[in-house]
């Protein structure tokens, strides 16, 4: 079975990778990426210099999934610029992506503008959601923020970029924003990131998991599959077809896999069980899934990618 993908003409060996954030912070993490089966992978997403992030604890495990408000800790976006620099250079066929995550406009077309002038061939992933920077809303939810980043970036960036988006949760909201993706040349759209603010409590303890913002954090893992396969497949059905869907959310298994491609994914990412596994997931993972495929004579991604039926 063929697991590769393709999005805007890059043809990635496997449709599964790490979702941003998670163990890809430093050299070590993405060279464990690059050693295993994975078809790409995508930084921590960086901001203009180094950044500590918030005090910890900062993530808690739970049965199936996780909390986390880690606040943006990264090296700065020289680090992972020049990384992503030395491994073109060695692996000039791959292609491979970089987060940012400036935590204002200004940051985030200053790093836009050194990326454009850099050697960088891959993508960029431009996160606009992260849920935990205190002061700082997740951008994806001002839709006329979004729409004016999106005419500051596209008047000089030319690479091929893509957004990464929070999850939503009314039909009008995906009606929305994909209006307003669809005005511009985006290579992908990465739906979900952690669903964000949600609140894990320790009832013996009578206190919250986690220490920023009162214990107000990202979540991640199995619960949040049913709204991250909603966001796949609502925007699946409005964006228009240049723009590829990367799915990302409640992976665990090759089903699930399955399940995000099914709703129009190109390709999955993998955070809190990658998290949980490291990089031998995408061993099991890609057996998982190619047996799925097997069963159902499936040979290709292209043979079930957005092919999910309805009642209707
Ligand atoms: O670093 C974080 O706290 C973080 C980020 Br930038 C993000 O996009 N999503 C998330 O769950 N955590």
């Amino acid at each position: 079975t063929d697991l590769s993908t393709t999005i805007a003409g890059r043809t990635f060996s496997n449709c599964m990778m790490n979702a941003a954030g998670v163990r890809c912070a430093d050299d070590n993490d993405l060279n464990q990426i690059i050693a295993s089966p994975a078809g790409a992978y995508v930084t921590k997403s960086a901001t203009p210099n180094v950044r500590e992030g918030n005090p910890e604890p900062r993530m808690k495990s739970l049965p199936g999934g996780c909390i986390n408000s880690m606040g943006l800790p990264n090296h700065g976006l020289d680090y992972y610029l020049n990384f992503v620099l030395q491994d073109q250079a060695k692996r000039p066929d791959k292609t491979n992506l970089l987060s940012v995550a400036g935590t204002t406009l200004e940051d985030n077309l200053t790093m836009l503008h050194k990326v454009e002038d850099s050697e960088f061939n891959g993508f960029v992933e431009l996160n606009l959601s992260c849920p935990n920077v205190p002061g700082k809303p997740q951008v994806g939810y001002d839709f006329d923020r979004v729409h004016e980043i999106l005419v500051q970036v596209f008047d000089f960036y030319d690479k091929p970029l893509g957004v990464k988006l929070p999850p939503y949760f009314d039909l009008v909201h995906f009606d929305q924003i994909a209006k307003i993706l669809n005005e511009f040349p985006l290579t992908f759209v990465n739906s979900i990131n952690s669903v964000g603010n949600g609140l894990v409590i320790d009832p013996n303890a009578e206190r919250v998991a986690i220490k920023p913002k009162g214990g107000f954090g990202g979540i991640g893992g199995t619960f949040i599959k049913p709204t991250a396969l909603a966001n796949v497949r609502g925007l699946s059905l409005r964006l228009k077809p240049e723009i590829a869907i990367i799915g990302t959310g409640g992976v665990m298994n090759g089903t699930d896999v399955f399940e995000h491609i099914l709703c129009g994914a190109s390709m999955v990412q993998v955070g809190t069980q990658f998290g949980f596994e490291g990089t031998r997931i995408f061993k099991r993972l890609s057996k998982e899934l190619s047996a799925i495929m097997d069963a159902k004579g499936y040979q290709s991604i292209a043979d079930f990618k957005g092919k999910l039926k309805t009642f209707d």
